[in-house]
């Protein structure tokens, strides 16, 4: 028995996904194909998923979810979009890939840098790690400088040099620093805590002229959401500028998410290079890296900066991307998406005061967290002191009602446009019953 595990939840009817998934433990580690997806911090078996309509999603035992992961964030139009699936069905009759350039690349491109003060031109990757690996490989070629400073609890994929007191699953699973990954290749990696501009200032005091560059998550969303406090993206701005490093926003969470052209224009605060993923590739592989175009020109074949890719700008993910940001443009999008979030964590804090149980909630545009903590939660240390055990107890009683979260207190929540109202209401009447069991927990 795990620990607060100990009082009755109704087993969810589960067969099918539990014999797939011995069958797919026996062909791939854990049985998934990213850690995030194993429900390993609450114990439970993933449900095998088979199809996806709006908000919902539909399990192999005919079980079906209302979805707050949407793809780990992609999905902010909600499962099967008709826009992206027409999209996707006229790019698939062309051809699936050509290793050569294309106009969706151009019109993506182009709709992309209209959006984002800090972005001229841009790359396209296949995912997040492959940007933020490229931007930092620019930022080490244009200062001419090796060290990075990363925050504790910021997740920015799994390059080497990144691993060293992650986020999200590295978080989840408790693996401080991965094995494998050489102790020379994380020397060059500095910390600091998160939203604290004083512990800051004291890594750039010590190292300030060895960094080429700071990278961060302008809302942290792999340690929960954890929103950037007031002045510290502008105190980050300053203090680079100060040193002579760039500044690099990982934004594949937020861009997009928490405002149209991201947490950049939300904050009005523009970095050097910025690495975008998720929603710009409206659920098919995609990602970018991108800035001024001084900088980006240092990219092969402008510049001499190496960075390559087979299926990079692959035609139906550069098809899906633009349908989504084509519909995220239309007015009242984000308006709504907020509106609907707010509605959620409000619900949620209410919920859970009414239960009895102390929780801390946050939401920016359409990303959500809570925390089984009285908060504030400004940081990963703050992050950690949340209780796992209620965590793992409202996590079970939600999936047993229907609703899909994140398996971890290190991840956030995602809302999208296919979200209605009453499906919010649905959500806080089934968080009231949870935290009510939370609450009867000793
Ligand atoms: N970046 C995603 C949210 N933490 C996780 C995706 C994954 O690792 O599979």
């Amino acid at each position: 028995m795990h620990p607060g595990l100990d009082c009755p939840v109704m087993p969810l009817p589960l067969t099918r996904s539990k014999a797939l998934l011995r069958r797919a433990r026996k062909l791939m580690p854990g049985g998934v194909s990213s850690p995030v997806r194993a429900h390993t911090q609450v114990a439970g078996t993933p449900p095998f998923i088979v199809r996806g309509r709006g908000a919902y999603l539909e399990d192999a035992d005919g079980n079906r979810y209302l979805d707050y992961v949407g793809s780990w964030g992609p999905l902010i139009l909600g499962h099967a979009p008709p826009v992206v699936m027409r999209a996707l069905r006229r790019a698939a009759a062309a051809g699936t890939s050509f290793g050569a350039p294309t106009e969706l690349e151009v019109l993506l491109a182009a709709k992309i840098c209209g959006a984002l003060p800090g972005i001229e031109q841009l790359r396209f990757v296949c995912s997040g790690t492959e940007a933020v690996m490229s931007a930092l490989r620019l930022a080490r070629a244009a200062t001419g400088r090796s060290r990075i400073l990363k925050f504790e609890g910021g997740y920015h994929g799994h390059a080497d040099a990144l691993l060293l007191e992650a986020g999200s699953g590295v978080a989840t699973l408790g693996i401080p620093a991965s094995p494998g990954v050489p102790e020379a290749f994380t020397r060059l990696t500095v910390q600091a805590p998160y939203n604290d501009l004083s512990a800051l200032a004291g890594a750039f005091k010590r190292y300030g002229d060895e960094l080429a560059a700071v990278i961060v998550e302008p809302v942290a969303g792999n340690m929960g959401c954890i929103p950037p406090g007031p002045g510290f993206l502008e105190g980050l701005r300053e203090i680079c500028d100060r040193h002579g490093a760039l500044l690099i926003f990982d934004e594949v969470m937020t861009g997009f998410r928490v405002a149209w052209g991201g947490a950049q224009r939300r904050y009005s605060v523009t970095p050097d290079l910025t690495c975008l993923g998720k929603i710009i590739g409206g659920g098919l592989p995609a990602a970018a890296y991108g800035g001024r175009r001084a900088l980006m020109e240092q990219v092969a074949p402008s510049g001499p900066v190496y960075q390559a890719g087979t299926l990079a700008g692959n035609p139906l993910a550069m098809a899906a991307g633009l349908a989504t940001l084509e519909a995220l443009e239309k007015p009242g999008a984000y308006k709504r998406l907020e509106r609907r979030s707010a509605e959620l964590t409000q619900g949620l804090q209410e919920r859970a005061a009414a239960a009895g149980v102390e929780l801390c909630c946050a939401a920016v545009g359409g990303l959500f967290g809570f925390f089984f903590h009285e908060g504030p939660v400004r940081n990963f240390d703050d992050a950690r002191r949340a209780d796992p055990a209620r965590f793992r107890v409202f996590f079970r009683a939600m999936l047993e009602q229907g609703v899909y979260l994140a398996p971890s207190p290190f991840e956030a929540g995602f809302v999208s446009l296919a979200h209605r109202r009453s499906d919010i209401r649905a959500t806080l009447e089934k968080a009231g019953r949870a935290f009510e069991k939370v609450a009867r927990m000793r």
